[in-house]
């Protein structure tokens, strides 16, 4: 009786773990090569050194949860940054979000930025260029999303903003990179993840991530609570019937 019960009850298990799952996809972990910061500039104690960066998303909001190889509670001067390129038609190649010396070629061109800070609490700016880059939200306007930091020997920052602050919905695939830099306005991607060599020599030099050195995202469509839930009431009912 308990053998022919195991079954079941394991099945019932999985099916819980998928609908607490319902809601978010499961993230995808896009890599940096640590240590590829060119000697001449300053690391931050490790700090602009990104490492990786996970992208996740609900139905609604996409998570950007970006590591650095340093502790930014004790240096805290980074500044850190995503370019999106969603190929919706007014993307930009000769700038970003920060007029930083930072552009992106691929998919169309730059068309939405975040952009950081980890000091003084920390906070952040999404940014979209429509005819010209604009405030889509801010930490300090109380409509960014979510914005946390956790520091530690590797310090992760965590960006939630919403798909449709993005100009995107369920379905779109966009290109992005993200990019650590210096608090002088003229400073450059001193690291980008989507490149494993040295980003730039120099604080003032140009980057830009083109389609081979930017990472690619697809939304793709999130699995439905109540779709979920009724393959869990469908196994429930089998189970009612067996015994
Ligand atoms: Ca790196
Ligand atoms: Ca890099």
């Amino acid at each position: 009786m308990f053998t022919r019960l195991a079954l079941p009850v394991a099945a019932t298990a999985l099916l819980t773990g998928l609908a607490l799952q319902a809601n978010a996809t499961p993230g995808v972990t896009f890599n940096d090569a640590i240590n590829d910061i060119n000697p001449n500039l300053a690391t931050g104690n490790g700090t602009l050194d990104l490492v990786k960066m996970e992208v996740s998303h609900t139905a609604t909001d996409v998570v950007f949860q970006l590591t650095v190889n340093g502790n930014i509670g004790s240096v805290d001067w980074g500044k850190f940054m995503i370019g999106i390129a969603n190929n919706k038609g007014y993307g930009t190649s000769s700038s970003d979000g920060w007029a930083r010396p930072i552009t992106m070629s691929a998919n169309g061109g730059m068309t939405n930025w975040i952009g950081s800070w980890v000091d003084s609490g920390g906070g952040a700016e999404n940014r979209s260029n429509q005819t010209s880059w604009g405030l889509t939200g801010a930490t300090y306007n109380g409509n960014f999303g979510v914005f946390s930091l956790s520091a530690g020997a590797q310090s992760t920052i965590t960006y939630g903003v919403s798909i449709a602050s993005l100009g995107m919905s369920i379905g779109d695939t966009f290109s992005f990179d993200a990019y650590s830099s210096g608090g002088g306005s003229g400073d450059s991607a001193i690291d980008a993840l989507a490149n494993p060599n040295f980003a730039v020599s120099n604080w003032g030099d140009a980057y830009n991530s083109g389609p081979s050195t930017s990472f690619s995202y697809t939304l793709g469509a999130v699995p439905a609570p109540g779709a979920i839930a009724l393959i869990g009431a469908a196994g429930l009912l089998a189970r009612r019937r067996k015994a």
